[in-house]
């Protein structure tokens, strides 16, 4: 089981004309709504910080973009920039998740980065185009690759997220308060495992994909060589936290010279999977530096990840 890449690739490039996405345009969003593809895609240019770009599209591969970011940085929380977003609609209301990248840092003992701290944050939105900051869901530690499941679940709004190395579950009854000890570890690299890919680190991808059969994940992973690699995983429905399967080998690896170079090498990161017409459009950014879309069918990838 392999994703298929589109013939287009790549679907986005940095834009030379603009000041803020002249260097670099990758990790999308891309939520289906209303026959259209809303893409929010983290951007960078010639001051290096990352903002969010917004494009739209028909076909899912032919983009039309704003001329000005949707998110940009507010405060010493995300001065650094504002990254990997995650878009999904709640009963009505979309809400992204992102990385929030600062110089002050919000919690008890060292910076996490680079003399600052990160924050994974959650907005919210009734158009798609103005945000409303709502908070994160820790503070004070290295946590990222969050999202939230795109139904509340037994009644309460839940969320995966990334206390490294492991990939954890959090439950909220209203996007604001999450407690710790509402959190669980669900799972983690595969460390006894020498040959693994995803050895050394794991995070998840896209929002989860709900099947008959369970939450299907796509994820991402590395093992000591640093290459970044896609797999999946298959959570129970009414209980995330229980992990059904996880097969050993990876959907999708850097290929092309624009995943194996760019601005970071050996790099495919997605942070978008919509399903459209029983399709999975996964779109990613490649070498940190342009935007791809590889494909599958979803019934082909459940199977996959029932028996792979
Ligand atoms: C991760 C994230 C991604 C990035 C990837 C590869 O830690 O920050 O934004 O694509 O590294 O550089």
């Amino acid at each position: 089981m392999q994703l298929i890449r589109h013939p287009a690739n790549p679907i986005l490039l940095p834009d030379p004309t603009s000041d803020w996405e002249c260097a670099n345009v990758f990790n999308p969003a891309v939520i289906y709504h209303n026959g259209l593809f809303h893409m929010h895609y983290r951007a960078q240019g010639l001051d290096w910080i990352s903002r969010i770009g917004y494009a739209v599209s028909a076909d899912g591969v032919h983009w039309n973009r704003m001329r000005r970011p949707v998110l940009a940085p507010l405060d010493g929380t995300d001065s650094r920039g504002i990254e990997d977003p995650r878009v999904l609609e709640i009963e009505g209301v979309f809400y992204m998740c992102y990385t929030a990248y600062g110089r002050e840092f919000s919690g008890n003992g060292e910076p996490t980065h680079a003399r600052g701290g990160i924050l994974p944050m959650i907005a919210r939105s009734h158009n798609l185009i103005t945000w409303e900051r709502l908070g994160p869901i820790v503070r004070g530690e290295d946590n990222k690759d969050h999202v939230l499941f795109p139904r509340k679940i037994n009644g309460r709004y839940a969320a995966l997220h990334r206390r490294w190395p492991d990939v954890w579950l959090a439950w909220s009854d209203d996007l604001l308060t999450w407690r710790e000890s509402d959190m669980a570890p669900i799972y983690g690299p595969r460390r006894d495992d020498p040959n693994a890919w995803d050895g050394k680190s794991v995070g998840s991808n896209g929002v989860p994909i709900e099947t008959e059969q369970g939450w299907l994940l796509i994820n991402h992973g590395y093992n000591d060589d640093h290459v970044y690699k896609f797999g999946v995983v298959l959570l129970d429905l009414d209980d995330p936290t229980q992990v059904i399967s996880r097969p050993k080998t990876a959907i999708f690896e850097p290929e092309e010279l624009w995943e194996l170079r760019g601005d970071v090498p050996n790099v495919v990161f997605s942070s978008a999977n919509p399903v459209v017409d029983g399709a999975v459009y996964v779109y990613y950014g490649g070498g940190d530096h342009v935007i791809g879309l590889a494909t599958c069918r979803l019934d082909e990838l459940l199977d996959f990840a029932l028996k792979g």
